[in-house]
């Protein structure tokens, strides 16, 4: 069973565009991930095909209209039990990685309401909507980009979609913290060169560096993060010498 999300847009090829490239064109193609893109105006009943209007007690901005979301869903997804409503607003959840790891193992059907506009009619989120999501403390022009931010971060985690690679040993060895820094040919570029011990063919050497570098990277750009990671003993010897190389860069300067 594919994994299978629904969007719900006035802007549908605004996704289909992105969806057609590299990894999510691959996925999709090998049917892995489904992604259906649907028109709300589609489900606007009146002769306008309308989907805003203005705000009742005033104020500037429009309102996207309740029953074009009401329409769609109840004709689509009728089921409760089968689908999960998901709103992209300012007002919701924060999105991370970890939830990006819960709607992966997620059984039903995702469904991504995109607003447009001001707002949506308050009546959506109260009794359509099960998760409101956001994916930062911003206010972009409506919620496109944060689902396909979402499908994007999500269609990684899914078995199959990278390939062999990636999502086993790297990921688990590195979660929680940022990467370490990369390197390929050229050896010598413009005068700067490449760490010896990568060139070294000693593999558990190479991954003492590599993870010595991701925790010092992490302490150096993003502290806060290191707060929630469980260090091993191992770890704690690596952030000692991360110390120790600092404090002996401080004397010699
Ligand atoms: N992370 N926006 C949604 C319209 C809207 C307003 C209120 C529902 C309720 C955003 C974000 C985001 C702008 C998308 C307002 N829809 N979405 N849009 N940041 O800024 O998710």
């Amino acid at each position: 069973m594919p994994k299978k999300f629904h969007v719900v847009t006035i802007f549908p090829e605004m996704l289909k565009t992105y969806l057609g490239y590299g990894i999510l064109k691959r996925a999709i193609q090998k049917s892995i991930l489904s992604v259906e893109i649907h028109n709300l105006r589609d489900y606007s009943r009146d002769k306008h095909k309308t989907v805003d209007d203005y705000p009742f007690g005033g104020g500037a901005g429009m309102v996207m209209k309740p029953d074009p979301f009401f329409e769609i869903v109840e004709s689509l997804w009728p089921e409760k039990e089968k689908r999960k409503i998901v709103m992209l607003s300012p007002r919701g959840r924060l999105f991370n990685q970890d939830t990006a790891l819960g709607l992966s193992r997620e059984e039903k059907d995702i469904i991504f309401l995109c607003g447009r506009y001001e707002a949506i009619d308050q009546r959506v989120s109260d009794h359509l909507v099960d998760e409101e999501i956001s994916i930062g403390d911003y206010i972009l022009t409506g919620g496109e980009l944060p689902a396909l931010v979402i499908i994007d971060a999500v269609a990684r985690l899914i078995p199959g979609v990278l390939g062999d690679f990636g999502s086993t040993e790297e990921e688990s060895f590195s979660w929680g913290l940022l990467d370490y820094p990369h390197y390929t040919r050229p050896e010598h570029f413009q005068g700067m060169s490449v760490p010896d011990v990568l060139l070294s063919g000693n593999h558990s050497e190479i991954n003492r560096w590599r993870k010595k570098q991701a925790i010092k990277t992490t302490l150096e750009k993003r502290p806060e993060l290191l707060d929630k990671y469980l260090l091993s003993d191992k770890d704690r010897e690596l952030l000692e010498e991360i110390k120790e190389d600092s404090n002996e860069l401080d004397r010699s300067n």
